[in-house]
């Protein structure tokens, strides 16, 4: 079994490679850009995950589903509402469904399973943790905003002091997430946001240490090309913790629980002079890394399938 540990937009892209190419995967969900919105509960990164795999993902925003409305949208701005957030007609009734489901007392493991089971899909997309924490931006004054009204209310206009995982001391990895990498021959992490997307998992109490012993099969995928992200605002996020927003401080943040790491064929010289020595236990690799197609997505997943 292979493990990938993935959120946000970018990720979906080697999950779906990788779903095409090997038998046995399961993926470990971000949930820290989860939100309650109008009521429901939302979980963008499950839902991409779960659409991208069924062929259902608007591929274009990179989230949604494919051709859907925005009716129930403009019905509540004619009440008044803000519609900041875009709940598509379709997308609506996964978060109607899930919110009934936890209402009746299920918890997220088992209301994913649910809606895997119902695209129909032969894998197993587990919720880091059952128990809500969020990515909360720090701005001026202190003030706290959900990730999702910091980067869709406010389009990132906002200044970003600090990043927190707020009431993480609060969430446990579940059971099924921790066997699943205890049980996996690889692990892997999607080139998703080292802050907002993988970060919120590997920060779970109790996940570094996990993920030290298991660290001789782990494999990091960059999400940075030639120091900037391939999508997203990776590098904001890397200065508002401290790290470098380059491909220094991108190995470095995991260089404690990675044994090896893919680079695109880019970025093979400046790290070949100028920063493995200094990583000497790190294996790094290098290949295309960008997914700007299907084909391409398989490619990758074949390269980590063959190679690790
Ligand atoms: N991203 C946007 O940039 N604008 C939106 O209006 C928006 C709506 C939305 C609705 C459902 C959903 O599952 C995802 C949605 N996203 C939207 C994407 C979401 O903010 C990001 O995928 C993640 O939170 C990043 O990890």
């Amino acid at each position: 079994m292979i493990t990938i540990l993935a959120g946000g937009t970018g990720s979906v892209k080697l999950v779906r490679g990788m779903y095409r190419e090997s038998e046995n995967i399961t993926i470990i969900s971000n949930v820290a850009d989860n939100f309650w919105h109008y009521g429901l509960y939302v979980c963008p990164d499950i839902d991409t995950i779960i659409y991208g795999l069924s062929n259902n993902l608007d591929k274009k925003k990179g989230w949604g589903v494919k051709r859907d409305s925005f009716n129930f949208l403009k019905y509540m701005a004619t009440l008044g509402t803000e519609k900041w957030f875009n709940l598509g007609d379709k997308d609506l009734t996964t978060h109607v469904l899930r919110t009934q489901l936890l209402k009746e007392g299920r918890n997220l493991t088992e209301i994913t399973k649910f809606f895997t089971e119902k695209y129909g899909l032969s894998v197993f997309v587990l919720p880091a943790s059952d128990t809500h924490y969020e990515s909360n931006i720090v701005t001026e004054g202190n003030k706290r905003i959900h990730l999702q009204e910091y980067w869709i209310k406010y389009q990132g206009s906002v200044p970003v002091c600090d990043i927190i995982y707020k009431d993480i001391e609060k969430a446990r990895v579940t059971l099924p997430a921790q066997e699943a990498l205890e049980e996996s021959k690889l692990i892997i992490f999607a080139p998703g946001n080292p802050i907002t997307s993988i970060g919120p998992i590997i920060s779970i109490p109790g996940m570094k240490n996990l993920l030290k012993k298991l660290k001789n099969k782990i494999v990091m995928i960059s999400p940075l090309i030639s120091n900037k992200a391939v999508s997203g605002p990776c590098e904001v996020y890397m200065k508002a913790k401290n790290i470098p927003p380059n491909l220094r401080g991108l190995i470095d943040f995991y260089s404690e629980i990675t044994s090896t790491m893919i680079f695109d064929q880019l970025d093979k010289s400046e790290i070949e002079r100028k920063i493995k020595n200094d990583y000497p236990e790190i294996k790094f690799c290098y290949t295309d890394i960008l997914m700007t197609n299907l084909r391409k997505e398989s490619l990758l997943a074949r390269y980590i399938i063959s190679n690790f």
